[in-house]
């Protein structure tokens, strides 16, 4: 389908190791390592039908230690023979050590405790689960877990929910393919119109996220078409098998259900959500899916959004809707991750009022305090629809009595295609410590707020985070091997959205190019972070610049078109004309979308003079000789920074390309081969976005480029 899928997988049998080789695990794996339970007798046992439980983990847990062990030389121990690793599962996380440094007040999960006493170490949590995110947790520090002074520690994750969403298809879909938006080759859940056979890379790709911080999955596209819908009710022993292979590492499966589904699966004739047939639809829907898998995480709904079926079909709001699905769950102790992404698709684009930003704020800021409590809104981080740059959705700001998630996309729609390397987690990170009351901009500008001085990451602690994954069953996982990092570090940031994009990325490396004795050639290192760590920067230079977005070839999304949305019923327009270019959103002359955002914010977007750069053509319909507060022109920053972004992507190809001599074999040549390849496409890439960008922006502005380059 697009081009951005690449070429045909690498035909391997083994799914490359990602950030968990068996190198990854020298330190732990050299070591002494034990496993105390509390009284369970035998070996793990299968999960029991009671309810969600997840004591098969223990099994994991034991399996991961020996073979770690067996790998590296250690050996599992009792408990009672002085280990230098223990897990010790224990309801009672307080323990000996009261009063314990770096407890997060109020938590939502018990996380576990790592204690370090004289270089042996003691990891405590009172579920499987937590017990297996501390063991990763050592995995990850490698030596210096056994080597730092005494410590003691508690860890627990910021958020309570950590989704990833899959938009996978169980069938070929004609126009998107196995996995929309995938560009990893096909999906790793379904091939040949039915759930795989063969799970087993399910589980190794549910480990890869238990080593980061995800636990929950939806394993089904937000657009359920009609195969897709029957997941909730034919197919659903075989969800259950897709279950089955997550749950020894503590991941939940979630499912995307279709707003139709009473008419389309249960022949009712209508949906409406206040219709007592369809109520108890939906109840006996959820009660089958508990029934058949007891740890069952819940819904997640794309309603009334690009085609999809919805409540306003009834003369209904989107709380009617979420809570008709909430009630049915809430027995079940089930969740209900309902999609803001709401907006009209049919614009006109001649139609200058109608402002598809606003249209998320509009629909959903109203509803605030209707919805249930096991309803969690899923809003996207930027109002549009992930661009390499937006200001951060309003409506993170606008419900304080509804749990609110924040939604980003690992996989790169928008930012290349994993063809372009592209390290997302600075960008993601930006958002999660926007502070809309005030506090730190978005391009490190103070701005002064009220004394709410909480970041979007605080707001959305109880609907915690979601995002679109990048995987397929691609050799690499990810298409381009470099966008695994993009993936862990969203995995990681779920888990802590404090932690530094560039420690993050460090960690990465450190992981998934461990050699077999744990170490990493610090020359690699640096040759990646030289690679990946300013490339979403790099990007953005030569795609968007300064806030407007969407100047990408219809349908794909890949390679430049500037005016290829502009006369099409999408809302996403730049508006450019011989004089000027942007969107004007302001309150005085535009839109109003500025309105949607509390002070200070509302003043700073709305005036020109305090617009951050980046984002200034988002709020704003300027001259093209209109200059901005670098000091530049518009016309002239456009060209600058597309012609200086081309040139960072020849520097990162030389970066990787030095690799040969510098670290020989640093890198496994299947990797190599790969990432040079899409380092090539990059290039090409980036040449044709400067070129056709630049030429578009000087034959409408006949403003030629002061520093008299080659423009067409
Ligand atoms: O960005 C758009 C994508 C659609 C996607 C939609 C959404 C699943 O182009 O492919 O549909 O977002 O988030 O629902």
């Amino acid at each position: 389908m697009s081009p951005g899928n690449g070429p045909e997988p690498v035909v391997d049998p083994a799914p490359h190791p990602a950030w968990l080789p068996d190198g990854a695990l020298a330190a732990v794996g050299r070591r002494r390592v034990a496993l105390r339970l509390p009284d369970l007798s035998g070996p793990a046992r299968a999960i029991p039908s009671a309810g969600p439980d997840d004591s098969v983990v223990v099994g994991t847990l034991r399996a991961e230690a020996e073979r770690a062990t067996t790998v590296h030389g250690g050996v599992v121990v009792d408990p009672d023979d002085s280990p230098d690793l223990l897990l010790h599962l224990s309801p009672d996380l307080s323990g000996p050590a009261e009063g314990m440094s770096g407890a997060r007040p109020g938590s939502p999960d018990g996380g576990f405790r790592f204690v370090r006493d004289g270089g042996r170490v003691a990891v405590v949590a009172a579920t499987p689960t937590a017990l297996l995110h501390g063991w990763f947790h050592v995995v990850r520090l490698g030596e210096a877990a056994f080597t730092g002074p005494d410590a003691d520690e508690r860890h627990a994750p910021a958020f309570a929910l950590r989704v990833l969403d899959h938009w996978d298809n169980v069938d070929v879909h004609p126009v998107m393919g196995q996995v929309e938006r995938g560009y990893a080759g096909g999906s790793i859940f379904y091939a040949d119109g039915r759930v795989r056979d063969d799970l087993s890379r399910v589980t190794t790709y549910a480990r890869l996220l238990a080593a980061t911080g995800v636990d929950r999955v939806c394993i089904n596209n937000v657009n359920v078409h009609a195969r897709e819908a029957r997941l909730l009710t034919d197919d659903l022993p075989e969800v259950a098998r897709i279950a089955a292979a997550l749950r020894p590492y503590g991941v939940r499966t979630h499912l995307a259900v279709s707003f139709a589904a009473p008419m389309t699966l249960g022949g009712l004739p209508t949906s409406d959500p206040l219709d007592d047939d369809v109520r108890a639809w939906w109840r006996a829907a959820a009660d089958r899916v508990w029934a058949t898998i007891p740890d069952f995480g819940g819904f997640v709904v794309k309603a009334d959004s690009e085609g999809q079926p919805g409540p306003f079909a009834y003369g209904r709001d989107h709380a009617d809707g979420a809570n008709l699905l909430a009630e049915a769950v809430a027995p079940h102790g089930g969740l209900v991750h309902w999609r803001a992404f709401v907006y009209d698709h049919r614009q006109d684009w001649r139609d200058r009022s109608t402002d598809r930003a606003r249209a998320a704020h509009d629909h959903f800021a109203p509803l605030d305090g209707r919805f249930a409590d096991n309803v969690v809104v899923q809003v996207k981080h930027g109002p549009i629809d992930f661009q390499t740059r937006e200001p951060v959705s309003p409506v993170l700001a606008a419900m304080p009595r509804t749990r609110v998630a924040i939604e980003l996309q690992v996989t790169q729609e928008y930012t290349g295609q994993q063809r372009h390397a592209c390290y997302l987690a600075p960008w993601w990170s930006e958002n999660l410590a926007f502070r809309p009351w005030g506090g730190t901009g978005g391009d490190g500008d103070r701005v002064d707020g009220g004394d709410d001085a909480r970041a979007v990451r605080d707001v959305v602690a109880a609907g915690g985070i979601a995002a679109v994954s990048n995987v397929g069953d691609d050799r690499f996982w990810t298409g381009h091997p470099l966008a695994q990092a993009n993936l862990y570090a969203f995995g990681r940031l779920a888990w802590d959205p404090t932690l530094d994009p560039a420690a993050l990325l460090d960690e990465w490396i450190g992981l998934t190019f461990a050699g077999s004795d744990g170490a990493v050639d610090p020359r690699l290192r640096e040759v990646l972070h030289a690679v990946l760590g300013d490339s979403w920067r790099t990007y953005e230079s030569y795609t968007a610049p300064l806030g407007v977005g969407f100047m990408v070839r219809p349908g794909h999304h890949y390679g430049p078109d500037v005016d290829g949305y502009e006369y099409t019923p999408w809302g996403t327009y730049h508006f450019a004309d011989r004089d000027g270019i942007g969107v004007d959103r302001t309150r005085a002359t535009g839109t109003g979308f500025t309105g949607q955002y509390p002070a200070p914010w509302r003043d700073v977007y709305e005036d020109l003079t305090t617009c951050p750069d980046e984002l200034l053509l988002f709020f704003h319909h300027v001259p093209y000789t209109h200059e901005l507060r670098s000091g530049t022109t518009v016309v002239q920053h456009i060209y600058d920074t597309h012609f200086a972004g081309v040139e960072r992507v020849r520097e990162m190809v030389a970066a990787w390309e030095s690799l040969a001599e510098l670290a020989p074999g640093a890198v496994p040549d299947d990797v190599d081969a790969r990432v040079r390849e899409r380092l090539a496409e990059q290039l090409r890439s980036a040449v044709e976005w400067r070129d056709q960008i630049n030429t578009y922006f000087f034959r409408k502005s006949g403003i030629p480029d002061a520093r008299g380059r080659t423009i067409y």
